[in-house]
């Protein structure tokens, strides 16, 4: 496995020094899912994610084609919708698709102005400008879409202060389990199709004014059966990131097509989300029934040394411990992190989660792509799909 991410610069600040960012972004505003049952769903986020019940639209607030649930942790926000008549569209997305990502929303000063620059540069319009108000105030969104059926949402909420958004109640809660440590959504990755790639990378740049900081091609990201390839996009500040994978040829089938078999297409790979006591997070997620991969052989960990190198006198976590919960640790030259991943959480091998502590590096582990993917494709192997 090759390590030339060493040699990445992610001077981010250089690449946008003096350019003008024509779409400023505040950070992510919530994720929504289609799902066939969202109560359910709901409940699972709580009980084994930790995530607090925040607000509630359906039938009881007037709502007649679809309940959703909004569920908060530190900055997170998951929205879980569901159709409630055979009439609804977004039945379709669920037969096509299953459980997954709709709507990636993006936090924003002026949702007007994000949807004016970005559908004048060729994006295609999801939902012009909408102004939603009640007693609380005012919030307006505008939608374009992006790889498959995935959309962005810009969200403007500086004249609001209710819960969520117009046309969601508080959603009060008895059932309120303890948070997990989650903060915050480091990244979230979108699988595109064959050679597909570079058409979302330059779609990403020119249409959001993102920039491809890291990318890692096949020759980087194999195991012994199989490949794929991966750009990071970013945009100004660094707080949205989204990188993108498309498949490769392999001897056997990749992860990659895996997903664009079950999702049939495009779509959110995986949500990655931030803590800052990884051992602690992943400990209480795994008591909760969280089930993630298997951990990497004893020979990973027994190179961790070699691999964090002059990181290793920082490290404060014990490689023992690590090992123990299948807590996997990579090293840039900035820093170390440390990682891991969740099975998927339905039962197409579609969407899953990866929770990472950053501890200066900002890298995505590349050091542990060989490592992940093998324990990936021992997933595909019970299941019959590699
Ligand atoms: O987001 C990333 O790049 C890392 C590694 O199919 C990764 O989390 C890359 C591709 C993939 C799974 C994980
Ligand atoms: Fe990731």
């Amino acid at each position: 496995m090759s390590r030339e991410v060493k040699s990445v610069d992610y001077g981010l600040e250089k690449i946008f020094e003096g350019a003008q960012d024509f779409l400023p972004l505040l950070g992510t505003d919530y994720v929504e899912f289609i799902v066939g049952n969202a109560k359910q769903a709901a409940h699972f986020y709580k009980t084994a994610f930790g995530f607090q019940s925040l607000a509630y639209a359906g039938l009881e607030t007037g709502v007649k084609d679809r309940a959703s649930y909004v569920l908060v942790q530190d900055k997170i926000r998951l929205v879980l919708t569901t159709p409630l008549t055979a009439e609804s569209e977004l039945n379709n997305h669920i037969v096509q698709h299953g459980d997954g990502v709709k709507v990636v929303a993006l936090w924003v000063e002026d949702a007007r102005s994000a949807f004016e620059e970005t559908t004048k540069r060729g994006a295609k319009p999801y939902m012009e400008p909408t102004v939603e108000k009640d007693e609380h105030g005012e919030v307006v969104r505008a939608g374009i879409y992006t790889y498959g059926e995935t959309v962005h949402m810009f969200v403007e909420r500086k004249n609001y202060n209710g819960v969520f958004m117009p046309g969601f109640k508080e959603w009060k809660s008895d059932y309120n389990p303890e948070p997990v440590g989650l903060k915050y959504v480091d990244h979230m990755v979108g699988n595109v199709g064959w050679n597909e790639m570079n058409t979302w990378v330059k779609w990403y740049e020119d249409v959001m004014g993102f920039v491809n900081f890291l990318s890692f091609d096949d020759k980087q990201i194999h195991t012994e059966y199989s490949a794929l390839m991966s750009k990071v996009m970013s945009n100004g500040n660094g707080r949205i990131k989204f990188p993108i994978n498309e498949p490769a040829e392999g001897a056997k089938r990749s992860q990659i097509e895996e997903y664009l078999d079950f999702y049939n297409g495009p779509g959110v790979q995986h949500i990655a989300v931030a803590t800052d006591d990884i051992i602690k997070t992943v400990s209480a997620m795994k008591a909760r029934g969280v089930e993630f991969l298997s951990s990497p052989p004893h020979t990973y960990y027994e190179d961790v040394p070699n691999r964090l190198g002059e990181h290793m006198e920082i490290m404060k976590e014990d490689i023992s411990v690590l090992e123990s919960l299948g807590i996997m640790v990579d090293a840039d030259e900035e820093g170390y992190l440390l990682q891991i991943f969740t099975k998927p959480v339905e039962d197409r091998p579609t969407l899953f989660y990866e929770i990472i502590q950053r501890m200066g590096a900002r890298g995505f582990g590349a050091g542990n792509f060989k490592a992940l993917f093998e324990s990936i494709e021992r997933e595909q192997e019970l299941r019959g799909t590699l």
